[in-house]
């Protein structure tokens, strides 16, 4: 006696259509994976018996900005350094008037804070401005 399991070659159930054939036709090769196809990578929440772990980072990153500084001087009047600040800087007349006596008694101080390009024109168009008038006002920036 043959194999003692199932049909064997010479057993006439092998003919039968409903019985699985044996093949020499070669194994079907693996789907192909198109380029974007995500679902074999090992981060894929659909493949079987992985886990996703998700990382939180806290976003603590702060935008490049810099502070708008006005310096006193001996001659700019008070009441061109109030305009200014009105007129650049958006300032109501009590802020603007209060940075000026700030700056008149301290020295320096500050009109805004902006992203370098703001402030850069910021500066440009007081320095502009003062230099019309023919005022000494002083405008800088420093990056915060
Ligand atoms: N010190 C000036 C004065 O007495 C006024 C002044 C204030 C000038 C602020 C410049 O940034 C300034 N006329």
């Amino acid at each position: 006696m043959g194999f003692p399991f199932g049909p064997t070659r010479h057993d006439p159930a092998m003919n039968r259509k409903s019985m699985p054939r044996l093949s020499t036709a070669k194994p079907a090769p693996p789907p192909t994976r198109l380029a974007n196809d995500d679902s074999k990578r090992p981060g894929n929440p659909g493949t079987p018996g992985t886990a996703v772990i998700t990382k939180t980072k806290t976003q603590t990153k702060r935008p490049n900005v810099y502070r708008v500084l006005i310096l006193n001087d001996d001659y700019t009047p008070m009441e061109f350094v109030v305009h200014v600040l009105e007129r650049f800087f958006n300032k109501d007349h009590e802020a603007a008037y209060r940075i000026m006596m700030h700056v008149h008694e301290h020295g320096i101080g500050e009109c805004g804070i902006y992203t370098y390009e703001v402030a850069e024109t910021k500066v440009t168009q007081v320095m502009d401005f003062s230099r019309k008038h023919q005022h000494p006002l002083q405008c800088v920036m420093e990056k915060k």
